[in-house]
């Protein structure tokens, strides 16, 4: 049974959506042959590509879908717009050829589906990071030529962190075009991985988490934000808990920075919570949680944390009842909801649907 969603004093627009091109599927199904796999992608695109369980049938179903399937379930659902990116772990799973050139063909399916639905669909742009200087030039002609104005990064790519500066030229990009880069999860990497897996958490329930908000966290230790302070990184699932450490991580950072204990620990210029409040926004994907949500506009304000729904991994239309029912001043839930991506993602009010 469909429940319908009613029309609301703001336009909903779902930040954190994803889609996989059929195409993207057959070079998956080619890594996933290969001997060595990484055991993340086994665990996660292993499972969801072969379960005949409902919950991956559906995932499937919806994930290669851009028009009839998608869109039903956004008119159910009362979503009026999806931001929308590559699955995780997009191209960063693949060889730095195949990766560079598939996110190119990526975006161009993305940019046709966004042509056909221009008032529901928004994109954001994939790459490679394995090749920076291609991922920087993919993030231009996305932003000049296909009129996206966000880029998707799912977390490590093959062990490596965007903290290290042979991926800078990124940033730099990012920083320079006034483009977000949305820092979506991936599984573990295979040195961190083990303990996870054996015990069945590497996924969505909490290695995700854990395996991103380290990421974002190692970006604000090595001093991403004081060499790019303009950037701006998009954290879904509560901030991957970071707002919750924000007390934490300023005390023992100083403390740590004091004693000389780590080279690789060096002075910034602010506390960690200031990157947080200045560089970071962050949605609610996955976390339909109104005490969570409100925490975290109290750690880095109200213009700062935004609504993804991460379909179709967590299609609940519940969840959108509960939001929509959230005791939140009606200016803050239309920023919730509505403006504060309006602003972020660079969407006129020309192209909300009426
Ligand atoms: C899952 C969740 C998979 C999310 C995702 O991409 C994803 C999942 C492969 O439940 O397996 O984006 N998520 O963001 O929560
Ligand atoms: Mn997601």
């Amino acid at each position: 049974m469909t429940q319908h969603t009613r029309p609301a004093p703001y336009v909903r627009i779902a930040t954190e959506e994803a889609f996989c091109p059929s195409e993207m599927l057959d070079i998956y199904r080619t890594i996933l042959a290969q001997p060595h796999v990484d055991p993340g992608f086994k665990s996660l695109m292993g499972f969801y590509m072969s379960s005949p369980s409902e919950r991956a049938q559906h995932i499937m179903r919806c994930l290669t879908d851009m028009d009839q399937i998608r869109i039903g379930h956004m008119d159910d659902a009362g979503v009026d717009m999806q931001v929308i990116a590559l699955t995780s772990p997009g191209v960063q799973c693949m060889d730095t050829a195949t990766a560079v050139s598939f996110a190119k063909f990526a975006n161009d399916e993305l940019a046709t589906g966004i042509r056909r639905h221009p008032t529901r669909f928004v994109g954001m742009i994939a790459v490679a990071p394995q090749d920076p200087a291609e991922a920087a030039k993919e993030i231009h002609r996305g932003v000049n030529q296909l009129g996206m104005h966000s880029v998707v990064i799912n977390s490590h790519t093959h062990g490596e962190y965007l903290s290290d500066p042979k991926f800078w030229e990124i940033f730099e990009a990012a920083e320079a075009l006034n483009t977000p880069i949305y820092l979506h999860p991936n599984t573990p990497p295979a040195n961190m991985i083990g303990p996870f897996l054996e015990a069945g958490l590497d996924g969505a329930v909490f290695g995700f988490g854990v395996e991103t908000g380290l990421h974002a966290l190692r970006l604000i230790t090595a001093g991403v934000f004081d060499r790019f302070p303009k950037l701006q990184i998009i954290l879904g699932h509560m901030g991957e808990a970071l707002p919750f450490w924000a007390y934490r991580l300023d005390y023992m950072h100083a403390a740590t920075v004091r004693s000389k204990r780590y080279d690789s620990v060096k002075p910034l210029k602010r506390k960690p919570s200031d990157y947080l409040r200045d560089n970071f926004h962050i949605t609610c994907s996955g976390m339909a949680w109104h005490k969570a949500i409100a925490f975290t506009q109290d750690v880095v304000g109200e213009d700062r944390v935004l609504y993804a729904m991460d379909y179709p991994y967590q299609y609940a239309i519940d969840e959108v009842h509960a939001l929509d029912g959230m005791d939140m001043n009606p200016v803050a839930k239309k920023k919730f909801y509505q403006t504060n991506a309006q602003a972020l993602f660079n969407i006129p009010d020309a192209l909300l649907p009426r």
